[in-house]
């Protein structure tokens, strides 16, 4: 680490204040370029603590940049991962007011919940199927605090993988007897398909990219705990969205999902 604990806070405090009065801002390794990965997900875990304080609880945790579709979309190859907040939860077919939002755009995701305890380092997909719940089908809008909603890798963690709201199946689905991996997602955007693809998409296959976060926590002595809600990142790229909008994604044995911006 390079960054200061002052200056890793300053950054936390102005990604929260984009976020809050919806404002872009710029990239924090335009303003310190000696930033590295490491200093990123202080600055995320800084903006966590600040969550925390106003009272918010986690929803669980996410992986982002895990397929093929997202890495050419936003040019960054490396899968990253950061916190799911209680207030980015919303009930499948909510509305979204996109006043209150920057940019926003809505990924198709596989989300797993843990019974057990996962830990790194060398977990791998039969570890993270024994020790999976269920799975459920979940929609991300995501909504970078930077403008143009450009960014690198640095950037992005620092920002908490420009996560927002997300939406998740109430239906709880074994693990057994599904093939994750063949699993399609249509996704629609006022009733036309606008992408489309399957579960093989996240790294292989979506459990995954649970093994990996398991793997990226141990670096930093932390485990994914049991009963942890995980998005396993987005199938397609992403789609914009903006206010009239209604977007569904229909998944092959999950069910669909829906939101709709106003
Ligand atoms: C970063 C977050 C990526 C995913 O599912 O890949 C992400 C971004 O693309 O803004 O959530
Ligand atoms: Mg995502």
């Amino acid at each position: 680490m390079t960054a200061s604990v002052d200056l890793i806070a300053d950054l936390a405090q102005q990604l929260d204040e984009a976020e809050t009065s919806c404002a872009a801002m710029q990239r924090v390794s335009e303003l310190h370029p000696q930033l590295g990965v490491a200093d990123a997900y202080a600055i995320q875990q800084a903006l966590w603590q600040i969550k925390v304080a106003r009272g918010h609880r986690s929803a669980g945790l996410k992986m982002g940049l895990t397929s093929r579709a997202k890495i050419q979309q936003m040019g960054v190859a490396s899968p990253i991962y950061g916190f799911l907040a209680d207030y980015y939860a919303l009930d499948n077919g909510a509305s979204i007011d996109t006043k209150k939002l920057i940019h926003p755009r809505v990924e198709a995701e596989i989300a797993f919940v843990t019974k057990t305890e996962l830990r790194g380092p060398g977990c791998h997909i039969g570890d993270v199927l024994r020790a999976t719940d269920y799975v459920t089908p979940a929609i991300e809008v995501i909504d970078s605090r930077y403008r143009n909603f450009s960014f690198d890798l640095v950037s992005v963690i620092a920002d908490n993988c420009s996560s927002c709201r997300f939406t998740r199946g109430n239906i709880r689905h074994v693990v057994e007897g599904l093939d994750l991996r063949t699993l399609g997602v249509v996704l629609e955007k006022n009733g036309a398909v606008v992408a489309l693809g399957a579960g093989a998409a996240v790294l292989g296959h979506p459990a995954a990219s649970v093994a990996m976060l398991a793997n990226m926590l141990s670096q930093r002595e932390e485990c994914i705990p049991a009963g942890s809600f995980i998005m396993t990142g987005g199938i397609t790229e992403a789609i914009a969205v903006q206010a009239g909008d209604r977007v569904t994604a229909r998944f092959q044995h999950l069910g669909p999902l829906s939101l709709n911006f106003g």
